[in-house]
């Protein structure tokens, strides 16, 4: 772990080493594509066992269309999410509510440079959140997405279930705390950006070979095969 070897390493420097393996990623042609947030489910403060919120920032090479090539990656999981769409640019945080313009169901890929994800929060702030690829389904119009029934299968089989309710009570409040982290940041979420509140439960395994559906109540599918 970073902070067995850097004993400074608190969350604010954490923050910052975050900041810049992004900015290595924008050098390398990355755009930023919207904002990730952790830990918002009590399932996976368990898993993880950390307590506290953290944000991570998504780039377009990130996004994953219906096939996701998992072999270069380390120990990948998958977890189901709940995915805004920002349809104007989000100056001021307590606008976000309203710069919605799609809610859908999706799914986000996660991988560790730490052995078995054994990570402290700075750790894992540093590690930027774990973000690895994303997926996203059909978007639908913004709506109350308090309580959404969500399903995750690996080749045919479910292996999680859980409510979006399992997000902060409601992923809305995901969403404002993601545009609360963005402005304090100096980042503005701009229309086309994109918002995962947060796995609403555990994320399992994704092994090569597989195909994952994630499925939520009233916003259908998403599908990826590795
Ligand atoms: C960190 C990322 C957590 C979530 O949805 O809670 C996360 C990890 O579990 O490796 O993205």
């Amino acid at each position: 772990m970073l902070s067995a070897s850097e004993a400074g390493l608190d969350v604010p420097v954490a923050y910052d080493v975050q900041r810049a393996g992004i900015e290595l990623r924008r050098k390398r042609g990355e755009r930023f594509a919207g904002v990730k947030m952790g830990f918002t489910s009590r399932a996976k403060m368990v898993q993880m066992g950390v307590d506290d919120v953290i944000w991570g920032q998504l780039t377009d090479r990130m996004l994953v269309e219906s096939a996701a090539d998992v072999s270069g990656l380390i120990h990948p999981r998958v977890e189901p999410e709940i995915v805004f769409l920002i349809g104007r640019d989000v100056t001021r945080a307590a606008d976000v509510d309203t710069a919605v313009a799609g809610i859908a169901v999706g799914y986000e890929i996660l991988d560790s440079r730490y052995d078995g994800f054994k990570f402290t929060l700075p750790d894992v702030i540093a590690d930027n959140a774990s973000a690895s690829g994303f997926g996203v389904g059909a978007w639908h119009s913004p709506r109350d997405v308090a309580n959404v029934g969500m399903l995750l299968e690996i080749d045919g089989r479910v292996v999680q279930t859980g409510s979006s309710a399992a997000i902060l009570g409601d992923p809305v409040r995901a969403l404002r705390a993601a545009a609360r982290l963005a402005t304090d940041a100096g980042i503005v979420l701009r229309a086309g950006d994109v918002v995962l509140a947060g796995a609403a439960t555990a994320a399992v395994p994704l092994p090569k070979d597989a195909h994952v559906r994630v499925t939520g109540a009233g916003l259908g599918s998403v599908e990826v095969t590795t």
